[in-house]
């Protein structure tokens, strides 16, 4: 009797274990890449316009940005920005790396999102949605806020003050 309840506690505890280790099998899966792309915004301008923004890991797992896509323009691009000698050059890149527990920030001057050939002239305030295609965390769409004007400074100036009638104001006076 005492036997056979020592066996039933032994057979308890293993299989308890067992489901200890299938749980624990199950962790690494949730411990992938985990994405968060805070505060994008973007610059727009004709014929084309950029994105940045912060694209951060916290995942165990690396991952990447492929490809983007928006419906804003004729082609997204992934794009880096580099000083050659004097003038700034930028190229398509093949994909953005996000190591583990790692971040990318696109901002003016490094990497972007690259919009050629926009369909309309987006103004300040305007939104957008934007979708970038990761390696292991499949699509994620943002929704994207233009910030500044390509144009700067006149564009951004003129911009802002065509658009509230205070130019036309101006010049009727
Ligand atoms: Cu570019």
């Amino acid at each position: 009797m005492t036997k056979k309840f020592t066996l039933f506690i032994a057979m308890l505890l293993l299989a308890s274990l067992l489901l200890a280790a299938c749980g624990g099998a199950a962790a690494p899966a949730s411990s992938g890449p985990n994405i968060t792309i805070s505060e994008p915004y973007a610059r727009a301008g004709m014929p084309n316009g950029a994105a940045y923004m912060e694209i951060k890991n916290d995942g165990g797992e690396a991952d990447a940005v492929l490809s983007a896509a928006s419906d804003v323009a004729d082609a997204v691009e992934l794009h880096e920005s580099k000083m050659e000698g004097d003038v700034m050059q930028m190229r398509p890149i093949e994909k953005i790396e996000l190591p583990a527990g790692g971040s990318a920030t696109l901002k003016p001057g490094g990497m972007h999102v690259m919009f050629i050939g926009m369909k309309k002239e987006l103004a300040v305030g305007d939104k957008f949605q934007l979708t970038l295609n990761f390696e292991k965390s499949g699509a994620k769409t943002v929704e994207v806020e233009v910030k500044e004007s390509m144009q700067m400074p006149a564009g951004q100036m003129e911009g802002g003050q065509m658009e509230g009638g205070q130019m036309g104001d101006m010049k009727s006076q």
